[in-house]
């Protein structure tokens, strides 16, 4: 009996997950949406060259950049999102017209601005102005109230530079549409399903 019971449960528990997740209630992977959340939040730096201020790389402005101390690599830069928040995605930029230069460089995330952890390791990227000078860094969704992105190099200048970090959150969990033939299958009547009629049993 308790066998029977079990076995029932666990047909009942695939034709439910399979009846829901043909419904389209599955959760796709997430992707970076909505508005730039750095955009007039809090910025802080390990320091900055001449007129080159942190606060540059977010005041929304591609032709104002941050530089950071010369010939003094690691260096870093950071937003505060004013509570922990989901992340997926940073893009940073310097100004459209520059030559083509790499930067090394990590994101790394924080709960309280002084324990760092890395949400994607060092790597290099190449900002080049025929693609705007412009990189996108996608990553899992990460939970953080610190975004700090720390160079450790610079093929164009002894220097950190950035004009703007723009940081983007996950986009809610969005619904699979429900397959043209299992809508076709769910709104048949029963009947529709019967392969052949009934068998007609014998009269003794
Ligand atoms: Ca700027």
């Amino acid at each position: 009996m308790r066998n029977r019971f079990v076995a029932w449960l666990l047909m009942a528990s695939i034709i439910f997950s399979a009846f829901f997740s043909s419904l389209g209630l599955n959760i796709e992977a997430s992707a970076a949406t909505g508005p730039n959340l750095a955009a007039g939040k809090s910025v802080t730096a390990s320091g900055y060259a001449d007129v080159y201020v942190a606060s540059n790389v977010v005041d929304q402005n591609q032709g104002t950049y941050w530089e950071s101390t010369n010939n003094a690599f690691p260096q870093w830069i950071q937003i505060s999102l004013g509570s922990s928040v989901n992340v997926a995605q940073v893009v940073l930029k310097l100004p459209a017209s520059w030559e083509t230069r790499t930067q090394t460089l990590s994101i790394q995330g924080s709960a309280n601005g002084t324990d760092f952890f890395n949400i994607v390791n060092s790597a290099a990227y190449t900002f080049n102005p025929s693609t705007g000078n412009s990189v996108s860094i996608d990553f899992p969704t990460t939970n953080t109230q610190y975004v700090r992105v720390l160079f450790t190099a610079n093929t164009g200048w002894p220097a950190a530079q950035l004009s703007e970090l723009e940081v983007y959150g996950a986009s809610a969990p969005t619904a699979k549409p429900i397959p043209a033939k299992l809508k076709l299958k769910i709104g048949m009547p029963c009947q529709a399903y019967r392969r052949s009629p009934p068998p007609i049993l014998a009269v003794a």
